[in-house]
């Protein structure tokens, strides 16, 4: 089996830039992917960056673990997006794609099934890592990662910008999605004046701004109505009312109804007055227990990282694998949430949460 090991990483802290683009200019047949249970940043990176590609005349395969669900699902190109690339290749013949392009993800395993099902794939092609998570751990032979952005669309419209390619419609509307989902509509810490004028460059392309936010943000299926009504139901407070949280059991998410989907609900949690770390624990499909973390004043990536997770400053993540329970995670949170708070009663300057 001859498989072509790729060139040794070179981690740096500045974007790799230029190459990350001769890499992308000597391609012509390009996997995206991104990472699983996608967000708006995600499914915004894989389509934006494919519509964009497409235009240059790559041949693109657009590839994530899971479907885009909800209102993600209506964003143009999202029915090319496939589950399952083992069809594709064969590790014995020569592969179908030059290069890889990650998206949004702070390492590989984020990618789930997609990364567990063909880990040799991701050993045999060349990759670049395109994100803005802190806690990106720089698995590309080309990174471009900037934490100081508010999304990854971000990052791709001034990757786009640096290869003189003018986003056409589709691909302007599918970053601008990324970008209004992750910085909650500009509201972010993580929203800078580049932001914005990034937004406005898309806006410019043909993105629809105001038809984007209220597809993504002001309607919601009924099904995750349902399913808030049941999590909320669960809330409970601990540290004197600093920590707050919900338990979503996959009962709650089945009995909503098809596509439910709890997201947002550590965002509420860590909207109420008083708290300072919001946190949900759910119980995924795939027999994991995932939490989301979201805060205003304390670092949840770090706490997130004991766990093994990641994420970012304002807004983390993790799991436990099999055969814990959703006890057994809220007995291991608990205290070091706790430890994390910071100490006194001082409250951090007002701001928003961030996305993931
Ligand atoms: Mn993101």
């Amino acid at each position: 089996m001859a498989v072509e090991t790729p060139a040794v990483a070179r981690p740096s802290v500045e974007p790799d830039w230029d190459g990350a683009i001769s890499l992308i200019r000597a391609a012509s047949r390009i996997l995206i992917c991104s990472h699983r249970k996608p967000d708006g940043d995600a499914i915004g990176s894989l389509l934006g960056l494919g519509w964009a590609l497409d235009s240059l005349g790559k041949q693109v395969t657009l590839a994530c673990a899971d479907r885009p669900e909800n209102s993600l699902a209506s964003l143009p190109g999202a029915e090319r997006i496939i589950q399952d690339l083992a069809p594709l290749y064969s590790l014995d013949r020569a592969l179908p794609w030059d290069l890889c392009i990650v998206v949004d993800a702070s390492g590989l395993d984020r990618l789930g099934g997609l990364y567990e099902s063909n880990t040799d794939l991701f050993t045999a092609l060349a990759i670049i890592d395109v994100d803005h998570h802190v806690t990106n751990d720089r698995f590309g032979i080309a990174n471009v990662v900037d934490s100081g952005a508010a999304s990854t669309t971000e990052v791709l419209t001034l990757l786009l910008e640096r290869m003189d390619v003018a986003p056409d419609v589709p691909a302007a509307t599918c970053l601008l999605a990324g970008l209004i989902t992750d910085s909650l509509s500009f509201q972010t810490e993580t929203t800078t004046p580049r932001t914005l004028r990034v937004a406005a460059t898309l806006v410019e392309h043909g993105a629809p701004l105001s038809g984007l936010a209220f597809q993504l943000f002001r309607q919601r299926p009924r099904a995750n109505a349902i399913l808030y009504s049941k999590a909320l139901g669960t809330l409970q407070f601990a540290a004197g009312g600093r920590i707050a949280w919900t338990e979503v059991t996959r009962q709650m998410v089945e009995s909503a109804g098809p596509g439910a989907d709890g997201g947002g609900l550590s965002g509420f949690c860590g909207s109420i007055q008083g708290v300072d770390v919001g946190f949900q624990i759910e119980e995924g499909a795939d027999g994991k227990i995932y939490v989301g973390f979201r805060s205003q004043s304390v670092d949840v990536a770090a706490i997130a990282a004991e766990f093994g997770g990641g994420g970012h400053v304002r807004a983390a993540g993790c799991h436990f694998p099999p055969p814990a329970t959703i006890a057994d995670a809220r007995a291991k949170l608990l205290p070091v949430i706790e430890r994390h708070l910071p100490s006194g009663r001082a409250r951090a300057t007002p701001g928003a949460t961030g996305g993931r």
